[in-house]
């Protein structure tokens, strides 16, 4: 049975780029004070709040649990928007680069002829601007965002809306994914996922993982292969549709015997 892949869909915050410490979590801190607020996220605080996922959902449960005063939710969402703008504002500023190894795997995707998505649970006012900012143009075919969704990860929406928007069925694609939540998400909606953890993830229960890495690049992955590759992709992927349907599944990688995982 072949298994082609046609398309690898990528979460964006933790994945394509390493935008929570020093990112989100110093605008959210940023909006508070804007707003008057004495609330400060550390960082270890904020990876506990990473659980709730939506920047506008994590302020609500942390007002919430702290017993602020008042309408919570019209707090949370006007202190939302102060800090997409503040983050937008940053993201413009080419305040942040892509994660090691990502550039360098997304041109050798895009070579191989692999479809590229996106699917995060992040505002589409600062989500565009990063990827037209740190990628060349018509990088990705699809861009799904938090924006384009009822309901947020771990929910599977985001990657039903990428497969449908891309045209093909689960088993055609590959996720990308830096947590446990964003994993759950695409495993719901049937996909195959590779891990790659950063330091607010490394650690959490990646049970049914096709595969868990310590980053793109060799440096992180303390391995001398250069980097995560294409052909790396297509070999997982066709090794775990084999394994899921018990049949053989090859690709054009995998038969030639090139990539390793
Ligand atoms: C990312 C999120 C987002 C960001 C903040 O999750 O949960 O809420 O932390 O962005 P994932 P917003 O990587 O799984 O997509 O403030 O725009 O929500
Ligand atoms: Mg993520």
């Amino acid at each position: 049975m072949a298994c082609p892949l046609s398309a690898v869909i990528f979460d964006v915050d933790g994945t394509l780029v390493d935008t929570e410490r020093d990112g989100h979590r110093t605008a959210f801190n940023q909006a508070f004070a804007e707003h008057g607020l004495p609330y400060r996220w550390a960082p270890a605080e904020y990876g506990r709040l990473l659980r709730i996922t939506g920047g506008r959902r994590r302020i609500a449960t942390y007002l919430r649990e702290h017993e602020h005063p008042g309408e919570i939710d019209s707090l949370a969402a006007d202190l939302h928007a102060t800090k997409t703008t503040l983050f937008r504002r940053w993201v413009i500023r080419g305040s942040l680069r892509p994660r090691p190894g990502v550039p360098e795997l997304l041109a050798d995707l895009a070579r191989a002829g692999c479809g590229l998505a996106v699917a995060t649970t992040g505002t589409r006012a600062w989500v565009e601007p990063l990827l037209d900012r740190l990628f060349p143009p018509g990088t990705f075919r699809v861009v799904i965002t938090g924006d384009d969704v009822r309901h947020l990860k771990p929910e599977p929406e985001a990657y039903r809306h990428a497969l449908a928007q891309l045209n093909i069925p689960a088993s055609a694609a590959l996720a990308v994914e830096d947590s446990a939540i964003g994993l759950r998400a695409a495993r719901s909606a049937g996909l195959a996922c590779l891990v790659t953890t950063n330091s607010y993830t490394l650690g959490q229960d990646f049970t049914g993982a096709a595969h868990v890495i310590n980053g793109f690049a060799a440096a992180d992955r303390q391995q001398s292969v250069p980097s995560w590759s294409a052909a790396a992709c297509f070999q997982l992927h066709a090794r775990w549709w084999s394994k899921a349907t018990g049949d053989e599944c090859t690709t054009e990688h995998n038969r030639a015997g090139k990539g390793k995982t």
